[in-house]
């Protein structure tokens, strides 16, 4: 019902994917990639190349086709009612309606909620390998970042909570941002590890954000959790989730923040000074009521290119020894051992005219590995992987 193969031309729709690499992936960088920009296989920012679904196209014209465009906030209380229709019916949780705000984005939540609740002379601590702009909100603040090295055991990622244990005893460490399903490596964490790293969060003080953008992603064996299920009564913890990656939404802008703590709800309330699209509203509440059928076929196709990639480095490049992402689109490949190179993501788009992102935007513990997005046709995928052997082989 569905078309995931369709290859939809995406130049000159001011994609950040066709048109906003140089900036983000090579800002400052000596470069020529001799590939045309046309030609270029796109496996990088995490947007996918795939039609949303037609459910949330008719309510975006509906809404379009009333006419008027005026300032707009989420006053509907059925948008609550889907969200938490949602969240309670695939993952058990469920928060209370005064406790939902919206933002933008996630990433523009975390820039204002550290900007609220984290004092100048205190410390964020983030796990590495981690989506840049973790680091990117504490140094915009001037806060000073503290990092946990996650540990590759045979491929699969674990926490170091000895290491995050003596970290978040540090008196000055006051916030945690916490990725759950983790970009880059794809851990689901599990109910145990969650608890391990949110009591060690709360024992010590901590206010801990969870970022749970990717929680719709996961491959179909797995099962997400949110953190706030595990601490329903725990005012320190934030939660953020959006329908923006699971419904290949992000230029619509919108995403959930779920603040229980009333004094931060009233900082977060006085301080947010943002409106909503109402475009976005009317598409975002489409997804959650009419999405789950596209999802399902979407996450069917997923499903299939990481096999599709496993197959193909097991037999080609069999030395990357990977494993296939428990969730997100995002596959993480160790490619250390068929090229050594600092920054991959210059080499690959040099010499393979493929644009990827290498461990070098990914913060710190994550040399030799690059992060491939799958949420590609997969007759892109193989071009793309077809030309990433011919680079290394
Ligand atoms: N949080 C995580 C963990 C993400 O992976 C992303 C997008 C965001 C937040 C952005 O949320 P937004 O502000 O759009 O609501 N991740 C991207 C990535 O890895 N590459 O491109 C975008």
């Amino acid at each position: 019902m569905y078309n995931f193969d369709k290859i939809i031309d995406r130049e000159n729709t001011n994609a950040m994917n066709t048109d906003g690499y140089m900036d983000y992936l090579f800002a400052g960088q000596d470069i020529e990639i001799s590939h045309k920009k046309e030609d270029l296989v796109r496996m990088w920012v995490a947007d996918m190349d795939f039609e949303i679904a037609p459910e949330i196209l008719d309510a975006i014209r509906e809404r379009l086709d009333h006419g008027i465009l005026g300032y707009s906030k989420i006053f509907d209380p059925d948008y609550y009612k889907v969200v938490h229709a949602w969240t309670k019916r695939r993952y058990g949780w469920t928060f209370k309606r005064e406790h939902l705000v919206s933002s933008p984005g996630v990433i523009p939540a975390l820039y204002e909620l550290l900007e609220y609740l984290v004092k100048a002379d205190e410390k964020v601590l983030i796990l590495t390998p981690s989506y840049a702009f973790f680091k990117h909100a504490v140094d915009y603040n001037h806060l000073e970042l503290v990092k946990s090295d996650l540990i590759a055991v045979e491929g699969r990622y674990e926490i170091d909570f000895e290491d995050v244990k003596t970290k978040l005893e540090d008196p000055k460490v006051t916030m945690a941002i916490f990725c759950n399903p983790h970009n880059p490596t794809g851990r689901v964490w599990t109910e145990e590890e969650l608890r391990q790293f949110g009591d060690l969060c709360f024992d010590n003080n901590v206010t801990l954000i969870s970022d749970e953008i990717h929680s719709d992603l996961l491959r179909k064996e797995f099962q997400h959790i949110p953190m706030d299920k595990l601490y329903p009564d725990e005012k320190r913890l934030i939660t953020c989730f959006a329908p923006s990656k699971t419904f290949n939404m992000a230029g619509m802008a919108i995403s959930n923040v779920v603040i229980k703590d009333p004094e931060i709800r009233k900082i977060w309330d006085a301080r947010h000074l943002t409106f909503e699209n109402p475009l976005s509203v009317a598409g975002a509440k489409a997804a959650y009521e009419k999405g789950q059928d596209w999802l399902d076929g979407l996450i069917d196709y997923l499903d299939g290119n990481f096999e599709f990639l496993k197959d193909f480095l097991d037999e080609r490049l069999p030395e990357t020894n990977f494993k296939i992402s428990e969730a997100t689109y995002l596959a993480w490949v160790n490619i250390a051992p068929y090229v050594n190179e600092d920054n991959l993501t210059k080499f690959f788009a040099e010499k393979a005219g493929v644009l990827l992102e290498g461990g070098n935007m990914f913060v710190d513990n994550s040399d030799g590995y690059i992060r491939l997005n799958l949420a590609v046709p997969r007759s892109v995928l193989e071009k793309g992987l077809n030309r990433i052997y011919d680079a290394v082989k």
